[in-house]
């Protein structure tokens, strides 16, 4: 299945514009990010991960943006993840292991599901957080009930976390949200 949102758009022809013109456009984002997508079709659940491409100026993430589906546009099962480069979206990598995630829950696949990935990718990438460094990545989960979680590298520190599950809240509005380790399904606390 593609996930190409408009395959016959072509890219615009720059070919008669100066390079200089173009030279130091693009704003720099404090860390690179990687673009991965999970398809349900592999036996192991870690051969079903595909690393897409990175990204590391806001002009190359909208770009992206532009050119894929959204979450709502995929298939059930399938998974986006946004992690800052290095980091595998998996529960074993090192920055995980001993981490947990901010989980968003939707009731049904619902109409904000595709603006509520958005501004949550706008924010991590942005570095919206006062603790910045905690966060690991963000991962959309494509379900009868989709998901939407910010894992976090260090889940022994509530009142840390706490402070990035309000910034959540407050930036994403009336969402249900609570902590949870990885490889559970109970929060922890929520906010
Ligand atoms: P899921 O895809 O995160 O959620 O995990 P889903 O499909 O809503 O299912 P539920 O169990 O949360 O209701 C589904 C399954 O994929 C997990 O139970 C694991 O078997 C496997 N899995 C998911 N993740 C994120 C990992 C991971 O990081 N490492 C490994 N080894 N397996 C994982």
């Amino acid at each position: 299945m593609s996930i190409i949102k408009k395959e016959s758009q072509s890219a615009p022809d720059l070919s008669g514009v100066p390079t200089k013109v173009l030279e130091g456009v693009k704003h720099p984002l404090e860390h690179s990010w990687s673009f991965w997508m999970f398809t349900n079709d592999k036996k192991k659940w870690e051969d079903n991960l595909i690393e897409l491409t990175a990204f590391n100026t806001v002009e190359d993430y909208w770009s992206l943006y532009h050119y894929m589906k959204t979450p709502s546009e995929l298939s059930l099962g399938q998974d986006y993840c946004v992690f800052k480069k290095g980091i595998r979206p998996m529960w074993e990598d090192a920055a995980n292991k001993k981490g947990g995630r901010w989980l968003i829950t939707f009731e049904k696949r619902r109409d904000d599901l595709d603006w509520i990935w958005l501004d949550t990718v706008l924010l991590l990438i942005g570095e919206n957080f006062e603790n910045n460094d905690l966060i690991c990545g963000v991962v959309v989960n494509v379900r009868a009930k989709c998901k939407i979680s910010v894992w976090i590298k260090d889940a022994s520190n509530p009142a840390v976390n706490m402070e990035i599950g309000k910034k959540l809240k407050a930036a994403l509005g009336n969402v249900k949200i609570g902590f949870q380790l990885h490889d559970s399904n109970k929060n922890l606390y929520t906010v």
